[in-house]
């Protein structure tokens, strides 16, 4: 498994001003793509010029040609001439263009993949506070805005700069006043573009946050869909997204609307200047300064240079766009990632399974701790049970263990190594999680069995996994048994049923420090104890946690923590805590209180048990 950052990075430093950033950051996605870049142009360079050297056709044409008594033997030679400059021509900007799209798809489909990877190595910590419609966004509309900036506004700035001067230089051999004339609308473009570029940029912004929201909205609703249904929500919930949808129309149009004012202008500065243009070279040509066909090559170089000047606006105010989700993707590219492999140790056996806990502290958000001077220590092999109301605390513990999160104070020590010591990837590997809330990915029962075992799994070892899970019989009744596709295009699992597959995952990875969070909590009392032998079975020979809210899930263990608020309240075995009394015996007894009711209600009623 590759779990170290790709060989194209795109960190860079933070200490750098915006402007820096972005420049760095254009720079080193170009990596590896510099040559094609440059390529692409050069390439629109040799268009321009042949492009440029038709117009001395013209003049030659007019002035000369026309003018010779063997017009007839010129006359094809010129038109071969005119074709031939406009097949190269073509050609090369053929060529240009297939360079750019290679390069702007190139850097896009890296950067997706990087994306994709980086988000996968964020803290969870990012992910808490992250929302999945936003990163969606980022990873799509803004990645896909980056690559257009690659393909049109990068390679424009090229363009601009081949078709300016070459075409300029052109113009200077002709009239140098006509060439100086033709540049002077520069300035109030550059202005006007400045100007239009922040205002822009802001609009635009706006927009993709406001896209993002509503993708944030979307992607809530179709994951809550049941939720919605259940409450009768619908009427609300399409108010809330005809609301966000306004919005986005809302900043949509005003960012249109700043484009479109911007156009017209640009277009009225360099309509002016065209006329201004022709009417001057007119003047010349009537006092005998420049011949006809000067005149019309002059006509044609300054509708060449007056198009890049123009599009010079266009592109600066377009690169906006490109620079906001540069932006918003850097700020996902600047988080660090979470290293995988890095320890001071570097253990390669299995973990003994010793767990000690030493005044842990620890909190997600500062200073509201969640967990408050946490000790307690697990000799290997053995079994703690973890009880108490929700939200004290509980997965929070377990949950250390991984290092998904880090602890603030005090010390967990692994085999008596500081947990922090360990590289996370050694640990994730030997720490074995049935979560809370499991999830399978939407891949057939055996993928979703095998996932992360590491290695080659023969069918009879799944099954036998899935036995021991008790779901081997519920996986046959399925159509195509071991091969069918779960959720979206395939069977929905109950919640128990779930369940029990990322048992069976668990045990064919066979951990060494087992945490089963909550993991019967979604099957009846009667699968339980069909499970309660396999899981017995699971944890004998490794440290457990388990968590349950049943007493007769954890009466076995070897040490019950009882948990109030972040603290640990009671701790000891079951027959210990019983004697104890407070809060343990209060709630066994009111258990086994329910229990037998209902087993007698059950009795009289008749029903088989
Ligand atoms: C303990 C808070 C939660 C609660 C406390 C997972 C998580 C929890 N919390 C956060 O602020 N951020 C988080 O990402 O921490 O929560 P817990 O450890 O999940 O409690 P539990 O496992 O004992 O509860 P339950 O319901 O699973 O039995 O205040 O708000
Ligand atoms: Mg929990």
């Amino acid at each position: 498994m590759n779990s170290n950052p790709p060989a194209q990075s795109y960190n860079y430093d933070l200490k750098q001003t915006l402007a820096e950033r972005r420049l760095v950051g254009f720079w080193r996605m170009l990596t590896g793509f510099r040559l094609l870049y440059v390529g692409a142009v050069a390439f629109l360079g040799a268009s321009a010029l042949f492009g440029m050297a038709s117009f001395f056709l013209i003049r030659y044409f007019v002035d000369e040609a026309l003018q010779k008594p063997d017009l007839h033997n010129v006359l094809p030679v010129v038109a071969l001439g005119f074709v031939g400059l406009a097949l190269l021509q073509g050609t090369f900007s053929f060529l240009s263009g297939r360079l750019t799209a290679q390069t702007a798809e190139g850097i896009a489909l890296r950067l997706r993949n990087y994306m994709f990877d980086h988000i996968q190595h964020l803290t969870f910590a990012y992910h808490d506070k992250m929302q999945t419609g936003e990163l969606i966004q980022r990873c799509t509309s803004d990645v896909d805005t980056m690559r257009r900036f690659f393909s049109e506004q990068a390679i424009g700035v090229g363009r601009i700069a081949i078709l300016f001067t070459v075409n300029f230089a052109a113009l200077l051999t002709l009239h140098v006043g006509l060439a100086l004339l033709s540049v002077i609308v520069i300035p109030p473009i550059v202005i006007a573009s400045l100007y239009f570029f922040r205002r822009v940029s802001k609009a635009w912004e706006a927009y993709q946050e406001q896209d993002a929201k509503l993708s944030t909205t979307l992607q809530e609703n179709l994951s809550g869909v049941r939720v919605v249904k259940a409450f009768a929500r619908q009427d609300y919930e399409r108010n809330k997204f005809e609301g966000d949808n306004a919005e986005k129309f809302q900043r949509g149009k005003r960012f249109m609307m700043m484009h479109s004012g911007f156009w017209p202008i640009t277009d009225i500065i360099c309509g002016a200047q065209i006329i201004g243009g022709y009417f001057v070279a007119a003047l010349l040509v009537m006092d005998g300064t420049i011949t006809v066909g000067t005149y019309l090559a002059y006509a044609g170089l300054l509708m060449n240079i007056i198009n890049p000047i123009r599009n010079l606006g266009r592109l600066i105010v377009q690169m906006s766009t490109g620079m906001v989700s540069f932006d918003r993707v850097s700020e996902i590219i600047r988080q660090e990632r979470e290293p995988l492999t890095e320890g001071v140790v570097q253990p390669t056996g299995s973990l003994r399974g010793e767990v000690v806990f030493e005044n842990v502290t620890f909190e997600y958000e500062p200073d509201t701790p969640v967990l408050k001077d946490i000790s307690f220590r697990v000799e290997p092999g053995q079994t703690v049970a973890l009880l108490g109301s929700t939200g004290s605390g509980k997965t929070s513990v377990v949950s250390l263990l991984p290092r998904f999160y880090d602890y603030k104070d005090g010390s967990i020590r692994i085999d008596g190594v500081e947990l922090r010591d360990y590289p996370r990837q050694y640990l994730r590997r030997q720490i074995g999680i049935v979560e809370q809330e499991p999830f399978l990915f939407s891949r057939t029962i055996r993928e979703n069995i095998t996932y992360g075992v590491g290695r080659e799994v023969s069918d009879d070892e799944v099954i036998a996994a899935a036995r021991a899970a008790a779901v081997h019989d519920v996986i046959m009744t399925f159509p195509d048994g071991y091969n069918t596709l779960v959720g979206e295009r395939g069977v929905t699992l109950s919640g128990g049923q779930k369940q029990r597959v990322v048992l069976a995952r668990t045990l064919l990875k066979d951990p060494r420090i087992l945490i089963l969070d909550d993991a019967t909590s979604s099957v009846d009392a009667e699968t339980e104890d069909s499970i309660r032998g396999a899981l017995l079975r699971l944890m004998q020979g490794r440290t457990s946690f388990v968590i349950a809210h049943r007493i007769q899930t954890v009466m076995h263990a070897d040490l019950i923590l009882v948990f109030d608020k972040g603290h640990i309240i009671q701790r000891g075995t079951h027959a210990e805590l019983l004697a104890q009394g407070g809060m343990y015996r209060r709630v066994y007894e009111l258990q086994s209180r329910i229990e037998d009711e209902l087993e007698k209600e059950i009795a009289s009623v008749g029903l088989p048990l």
